[in-house]
């Protein structure tokens, strides 16, 4: 939920008009907007260069997860492999753009880790290959909307710890 409709919700449970605060947040949220869409612009047109770059600087420093009885050895298992960096390079893009985490936490977080302990996952190797998204991602914009970027990147490998 954007700042917007979250600030809405909780004013009406109270009957009450925006507050000042709300508003300000509000205000930053849509001052940032352009920038907020130009990094989700760069970040969609640029996720093929972004997935193949950052997979290749993942399996260069983890070659055990491409190597045979590694998790994501053979053709099928690299491809969901790349797959899945592609789903959270995605969940970035709408953090990005909705302003807020939530979206990331609800659709690719919430029992992750348990998730890819079933399947036999280093957790650690996928949050290592969000950071290598976030290198890369960050090279192809400025200082500030990297920064911007890189805090819902981070979202995403903090909740892998
Ligand atoms: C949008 C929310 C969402 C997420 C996050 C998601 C993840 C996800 N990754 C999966 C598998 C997988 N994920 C990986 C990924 C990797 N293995 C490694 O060693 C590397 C470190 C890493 C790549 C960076 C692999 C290899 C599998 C297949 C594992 C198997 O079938 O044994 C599966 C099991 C089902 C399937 O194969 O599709 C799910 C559900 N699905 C979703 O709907």
């Amino acid at each position: 939920m954007s700042i917007v409709t979250k600030s809405i919700v909780n004013a009406d449970a109270e009957a009450r008009y925006l507050s000042p605060g709300e508003l300000d947040r509000i205000k930053a949220f849509v001052t940032s907007g352009e920038s907020r869409l130009r990094i989700a612009e760069t970040l969609t047109g640029s996720r093929e260069r972004i997935i193949k770059e950052a997979g290749d600087r993942l399996f260069q420093k983890r070659p055990d997860v491409v190597s045979p009885g590694g998790n994501a050895y053979g053709e099928e298992m690299t491809a969901t492999c790349l797959r899945d960096m592609d789903y959270y390079l995605r969940l970035v893009t709408y953090g990005v753009v909705a302003g807020d985490v939530t979206p990331i936490e609800e659709i690719g977080l919430v029992g992750v880790k348990e998730m890819y302990k079933s399947l036999g996952t280093d957790i650690g190797a996928i949050a290592q290959s969000v950071r290598e998204m976030k290198e890369v991602a960050s090279g192809l914009m400025s200082a500030e909307e990297a920064g911007e970027a890189g805090s819902y990147f981070d979202y995403v490998v903090g909740a892998m710890q």
